[in-house]
């Protein structure tokens, strides 16, 4: 998978390439990433690409030719691959696991992270294809935004994740929010510092029951709304039917 990103801070971007599994993915080449500064498509030769806003008020604009201009020179490097252009905004379609699976099944995204007060509408009505938003507050600029998404993504990547683990058997895809995770040493001093015993018994079918329960539980008692959305077989609704008689026996 390739992406590509348009920001006026690429270094900061390109980061991603030295940490955690996304940097191993690309340095691994089973993703690439390209970063693209629109500074360097700057019409005006103090190299400045915002301006002041028609109608008045604070602030600052993007301006759309440069911008453009930008896209072109990576349309031009993809080959034309139809490759979708996500722009990270507040006024975004929330992005969410869904939205991270759709966009591990293509073949890449070219991201823009907008600076200032926004961008000049007439380059996201002519060029931009997703409007993605990771919650609902402003940032400064669209870059942890896109790190967002990129790391999102790149961890759906074959290989990215352990072998162990399959993309959907990823939290989430199955059931919602994660089982807890516990590992050495087997007791910490304190009332709540025990191991379940279940991990330690060997026994890989019923580690393998406890943890579903335990993450069905979970989803259960933090995310009810995210819980009704998922498809839960008849043997997971008995595990979390199990789940919450424990719940009201303590
Ligand atoms: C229109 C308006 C386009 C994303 C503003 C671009 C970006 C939060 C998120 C902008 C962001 C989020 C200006 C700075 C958006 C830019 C950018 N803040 N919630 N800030 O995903």
């Amino acid at each position: 998978m390739r992406i590509d990103a348009v920001t006026l801070f690429p270094e900061w971007v390109d980061q991603l390439e030295q940490f955690g599994v996304v940097g191993r993915g690309l340095r691994e080449q089973r993703l690439t990433l390209a970063t693209w500064n629109p500074r360097d498509h700057a019409v005006r030769a103090d190299r400045r690409i915002d301006d002041r806003p028609y109608g008045g008020g604070p602030g600052m604009v993007m301006q759309a030719t440069p911008l453009s201009t930008t896209l072109a020179a990576i349309r031009r490097d993809r080959g034309d691959d139809g490759a979708p252009v996500v722009l990270m905004s507040p006024a975004g379609e929330r992005f969410d696991h869904a939205w991270a699976s759709r966009l591990a099944a293509s073949p890449g995204f070219v991201v823009v992270c907008g600076r200032y007060e926004g961008i000049d509408q007439r380059f996201v009505d002519s060029e931009v294809d997703i409007e993605l938003s990771i919650g609902d507050y402003v940032l400064s600029g669209g870059e942890l935004p896109a790190m967002t998404v990129i790391d999102a993504v790149a961890r759906l990547q074959t290989g990215v994740l352990g072998d162990a683990r399959s993309a959907a058997e990823d939290s989430f895809a199955v059931s919602g929010l994660d089982h807890p995770h516990y590992t050495r040493p087997p007791v910490i001093d304190g009332p709540q510092g025990q191991v379940p015993d279940v991990l330690l018994s060997g026994d890989h079918a019923a580690i393998a029951r406890w943890r579903e329960k335990r993450a069905l539980g979970l989803t259960w008692l933090r995310r009810p709304g995210l819980l009704a959305e998922l498809a839960l077989s008849e043997r997971q609704v008995g595990l979390l039917q199990e789940f919450i008689a424990e719940q009201d026996a303590d």
